[in-house]
């Protein structure tokens, strides 16, 4: 990509973007990301290419898309980790993550959702009633899970406005509900041939599973990198590469995040460090963070501390596991994505103590100081299964900070305060 002053307006119009709205909402990010992002000291210089990515976020992805669209393919929007965008990519598909990570029309959100919803869905909701998110609109098709009640219902209404097919997501991980998940596959696939007008086929499936995967080995690259002491980059920018993945182009992202992981594991070897080497260092763990959710990354790293992992959906659940690339047939290949895409720990199943697993792994792994698990308020969940995990984390001996907030800016006082505390219970 280079830089390039091309006027969007007349291609976000033909999307049916509000354009008086849209201009607003892509006001305020660049003072958020400068805020959050150019004031960090001694960042990789690969990460060049996310703050070009962000100054182009509406801009030139989305006339990738357009052009996409143009030459036969077709665009699928994602809320959820749990839809496997390999199956999407053969199909000819691109695959985009709509997760919303800030308050938009909430107003009219709140006509649909009670108040009591959490802001995930909130501001989905609000950016596809607001018409100002160029993603929702290029989709030809979202597909949507049966994770959380709240997103469950959100789909009910949100297939008012757009086509949206749902997928059964079990609760359990019993053979019974390996079984239905297969099933489910299928009908996915079922689904997409229909919309794309194409047929998979296993070689086109092979070579999505690798390029996906090859994306997933990159982030792993990066985020190995962060073991080291000091830290070689900062958690906001490490969870800036996993929430770009969910929609940049998969070639280019793997490139760059690639060139990134060269430059921390040299950075690694020659001590280099975002921050000093004493600095507290914290792993995060619990709801996703959609652009432009940096808020609790941020709070944490400026008040001192580094965050060294996420064990979030915009983090290691997103990249830890592979689909096994061996399988000949289609339907090995499959089984194959059935089984990768089961063994996500999500606190919609039950039981789930493979995430606390997961947590402590990284936390030792990582030579993190103490743990902040993050909830969306008004995510159940997440916020109950806080209670066993906080529980093992502290037997484990990481002292624990548990924060349920929301995307407003009315906490930040309060919520600074609280960090501050625990980082002095850190140092
Ligand atoms: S795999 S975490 S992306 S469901 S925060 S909407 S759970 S009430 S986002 Fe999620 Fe898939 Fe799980 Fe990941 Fe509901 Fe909670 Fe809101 Fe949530």
């Amino acid at each position: 990509m280079s830089e390039n002053t091309v006027d969007y307006h007349p291609m976000w119009e033909r999307l049916g973007i509000d354009l008086e709205a849209h201009d607003a909402l892509l006001g305020a990010i660049p003072q958020m990301y400068a805020d959050a992002y150019l004031t960090q000291s001694a960042r990789p210089g690969g990460m060049a290419y996310f703050d070009f990515v962000i100054s182009e976020i509406h801009g030139l992805r989305i006339k990738e898309l357009v052009d996409h669209k143009a030459a036969g393919g077709t665009v699928i929007g994602t809320f959820c980790l749990y839809v496997p965008e390999e199956i999407i990519r053969a199909l000819g598909g691109l695959c985009v993550g709509l997760c919303a990570g800030a308050e938009w029309a909430y107003d009219e959100a709140e006509r649909y959702l009670p108040r009591t919803t959490c802001a995930l869905i909130k501001s989905a909701m609000g950016f596809k009633l607001g018409r100002v998110c160029p993603y929702a609109e290029s989709a030809d098709l979202v597909v949507g899970e049966t994770t959380c009640d709240g997103k469950k219902k959100a789909y009910e209404l949100l297939a008012e406005m757009c086509p949206v097919y749902v997928m059964e997501l079990p609760q359990m991980k019993r053979a019974a509900d390996r079984a239905l998940w297969r099933g489910e596959i299928d009908r996915l696939v079922t689904k997409l041939e229909e919309v794309s007008g194409r047929t998979l086929d296993v070689q086109a499936l092979k070579a999505a599973t690798r390029e996906v995967n090859d994306k997933r080995r990159a982030l792993q690259r990066l985020n190995a990198a962060r073991a080291a002491r000091p830290a070689p980059i900062s958690g906001r920018d490490a969870l800036l590469a996993v929430q770009v993945a969910f929609y940049d182009d998969v070639p280019r992202f793997t490139q760059m995040v690639n060139a990134i992981a060269d430059e921390l594991e040299q950075r690694a070897a020659d001590g280099v460090g975002v921050a000093p080497a004493e600095s507290p260092r914290v792993l995060i763990t619990g709801t996703p963070m959609s652009i432009p959710n940096w808020k609790v990354h941020t709070l944490v790293e400026q008040a001192g501390a580094v965050v060294v992992g996420e064990e979030l959906c915009t983090g290691s659940r997103y990249y830890e596991q592979l689909v096994d690339e061996s399988p000949d047939t289609l339907d090995g290949m499959l089984d194959a994505i059935t089984d990768k895409y089961l063994d996500i720990d999500c606190a919609c199943f039950t039981p789930n103590a493979a995430r606390t697993d997961d947590v402590l792994r990284m936390a030792r792994d990582l030579h993190a100081d103490g743990i902040i698990h993050q909830a969306l308020q008004f995510c159940a969940p997440y916020q109950i299964e806080a209670t066993s995990l906080e529980r093992a984390a502290k037997d484990a001996g990481y002292p624990v900070l548990r924060i349920d907030t929301d995307y407003s800016a009315e906490d930040l006082g309060q919520l600074s305060t609280r960090v501050e505390a625990f980082l002095e219970v850190l140092q």
